[in-house]
């Protein structure tokens, strides 16, 4: 017993053994830095992972909803659709492609969802201005409007089958994009 304590409660010993001591300490803590740094080996994957995820989902959600409302639109209704809801924003129609029955009365509402007037021109089959610059009035078989921003307009349209350019006449609009198709058959 004695020759074991001896060495210990030497001072000189006693340093010795005390500087070790304090390095345990740091020691120790380097089990619990590996446990943290494992949960984050594990963790920051998965909230990565998350991440890209949710960026993934809106993107497909953006991409979904452009898609709506101008790039290939359904046309809406079907070709013997006798009413049809047209929504009106800066500046599109949506949807652009519209498709009614022929030859028959159509009941047509428009809803500005847009912040300023918009209108609803069906040009007569085979008028395909470039802009607006070429729109002459003899072109435009009906129209409806202007609608007031936050309003609905109904009207009525009767075509024989064709597909008709449909234009916003407000000044600007029509080449800022504002334009759709109305497929009569
Ligand atoms: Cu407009």
């Amino acid at each position: 017993m004695a020759p074991v304590n001896e060495p210990t409660t030497t001072p000189e010993a006693a340093d010795v053994a005390s500087d070790p001591p304090a390095a345990p300490p740091s020691v120790t803590e380097i089990p619990y830095g590996t446990a943290q740094a494992a949960w984050l080996v594990i963790l920051t994957p998965l909230s990565v992972l998350a991440f890209v995820l949710s960026i993934v989902a809106l993107v497909v959600a953006a991409n979904n909803e452009g898609g709506g409302s101008t790039v290939v639109a359904p046309a809406a209704g079907s070709p013997g659709a006798t009413e049809v809801t047209v929504g009106l924003h800066e500046f599109a129609f949506d949807p652009d492609v519209v498709a009614v029955a022929a030859d028959t009365d159509v009941a047509v509402t428009l809803d500005n969802t847009g912040a300023v007037q918009h209108t609803w021109a069906v040009l007569r089959a085979g008028a395909d201005p470039a802009d607006e610059s070429r729109v002459t009035e003899d072109m435009i078989l009906t129209e409806l409007g202007p609608v007031d921003p936050g309003a609905s307009v109904a009207g009525t349209v009767n075509l024989p089958a064709g597909t008709y350019k449909v234009i916003c006449t407000i000044p600007g609009h029509f080449d800022a994009g504002m334009s759709g198709e109305l497929v009569v058959g």
